[in-house]
């Protein structure tokens, strides 16, 4: 499951089987230079990238991601 393979983009599409299948191998950015692992390491040269509303970064968007918008929700940061 690759974007697109036929033109050599083998960057994991949504559901790939490689997302959060790979092992650690001490690598901190992926062939892209984007950071890894986002959440757990991804099989292949390219980290799957990162959800912008999984707040707590563990890879995956769900209820918890949900609780940290709802605590946060309409505060102001700042002085
Ligand atoms: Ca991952
Ligand atoms: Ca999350």
């Amino acid at each position: 499951m690759f974007v697109d393979p036929d033109h050599g983009d083998y960057r994991l599409m949504r559901g790939s089987p490689c997302i959060e299948a790979g092992t650690d191998t001490g690598l901190t950015e992926d062939f892209d230079g984007n950071p890894r692992p986002v959440g757990d390491y991804d099989m292949g040269a390219f980290e799957y990238p990162l959800l912008r509303s999984d707040l707590n970064l563990d890879g995956r968007v769900d209820d918890t991601d949900l609780q940290i918008l709802s605590r946060d929700w309409k505060k102001i940061s700042g002085p």
